[in-house]
């Protein structure tokens, strides 16, 4: 079933067979797909180059297992009290000085409290005064809290299923995926845009993968954008502390392209991201997840906690690759969008 039948390249009736036989297909075969999907819907030369800041560090009661930030972890990351506005506006500043179209505020809690919402609200409304896009990824909300960002002004919520509804619980066992499902349910009904993607290499297997994005792809709405992160291990973290025992499990960059081409493939309007991770990636495979339409990236030296690739090695990739930073709003993407694919 096609969203519109007539104009729109949106399916939403994904089966994991059909997800299955993608990423089956021969690797040069499935990133020639992707890149053709790619093409007929962005600018396929442009990159969109997105900034974040973590306002409130650790001290997370969640046990994520992958997480450098919950009380869980013995990863040495301090907790902090959320940032002062002005600071946050301040690096925000200097985001957009160094060429972002859009800042990304992280906050390392299991929801929000309401005694927070004013100076939340605050710097929803400070950052898109500066004429930049806005993201926050909070945790859980409530229907008021929602509503109250939508009216800010916020931009994007990121909200991850971060992985399969069957491994999930293996993963972090303090909230469910269908809690996950529900709080992603009220962003959208706030008319808030969604960021929802997950992390690849966490000792998942093929067939979580599979299922991963067809969570996503059989979204009635597919995100807007998809973060597709690589684990990093962090130390201290139950999955960062097996990796470094199991260094094998470390996912492999083929099987790791082959994830963002699928995302590309199923979610052909959405911005798929090549989030956390790049730190550690070749050149090689940043180039081949481009090609496969990966068309965003996070700038800058510092992640939430890990390490970034950092602004001067993605310049340099840039002029390597012939790359240009994406220029504002997207705009075939935007006529497609408005031709049915994300009529409510
Ligand atoms: N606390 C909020 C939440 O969980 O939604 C927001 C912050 S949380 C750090 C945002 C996302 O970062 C997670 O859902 C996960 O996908 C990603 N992430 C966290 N640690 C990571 C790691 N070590 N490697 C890759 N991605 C990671
Ligand atoms: C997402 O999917 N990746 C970003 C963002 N959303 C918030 C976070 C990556 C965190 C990587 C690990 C760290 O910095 O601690
Ligand atoms: Fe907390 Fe988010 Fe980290 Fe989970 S991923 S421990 S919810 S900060």
């Amino acid at each position: 079933m096609f969203a519109n039948a007539s104009t729109s390249p949106v399916r939403n009736d994904w089966t994991r067979d059909e997800i299955a036989a993608l990423f089956d297909l021969p690797f040069t075969e499935l990133v020639f797909e992707a890149a053709q999907v790619h093409r007929a819907h962005h600018r396929a030369g442009e990159v969109q180059l997105c900034t974040l800041l973590s306002i409130k560090t650790g001290g997370c009661p969640e046990d994520c297992g992958y997480c450098s930030q919950s009380v869980k972890a013995d990863s040495g990351v301090e907790a902090t009290k959320l940032m002062d506005v002005q600071a946050v506006l301040q690096s925000a500043a200097q985001a957009r000085d160094n060429g972002s179209k859009r800042f990304c505020m992280g906050a390392a809690w299991r929801n929000p409290k309401d005694r927070d919402m004013p100076a939340i609200i605050a710097m929803v409304k400070g950052v898109r005064e500066m004429g930049m896009e806005t993201c926050m990824t909070l945790g859980m909300l409530t229907e008021g809290q929602a509503a109250q960002l939508a009216d800010a002004g916020l931009d994007y919520y990121n909200h991850n299923i971060d992985t399969s509804p069957e491994r999930y619980g293996e993963v972090i066992t303090t909230r469910t995926f269908g809690e996950r499902l529900d709080t992603l349910d009220r962003v959208r009904a706030a008319g808030i845009n969604v960021c929802s993607g997950g992390i690849v290499g966490m000792g998942e297997t093929r067939a979580d993968r599979v299922g991963f994005v067809h969570a996503l792809a059989t979204m009635a709405h597919h995100p807007e954008s998809v973060p597709v992160n690589a684990l990093v291990p962090i130390k201290g973290t139950v999955l960062g502390d097996m990796l470094a025992d199991t260094p094998l499990a470390r996912i492999d960059d083929i099987e790791f392209v082959r994830t963002v081409a699928v995302a590309r493939i199923t979610m052909p309007l959405s911005m798929v991201r090549l989030s956390a991770g790049r730190e550690a990636m070749s050149e090689a495979t940043q180039s081949l997840c481009f090609l496969a339409g990966a068309n965003s990236i996070f700038t800058g030296d510092k992640l939430l906690t890990a390490a970034n690739a950092g602004d001067d090695a993605d310049a340099a990739m840039f002029a390597r690759l012939g790359l240009k930073p994406m220029e504002g709003e997207e705009p075939l993407r935007a006529a497609k969008t408005c031709a049915g694919a994300c009529a409510a």
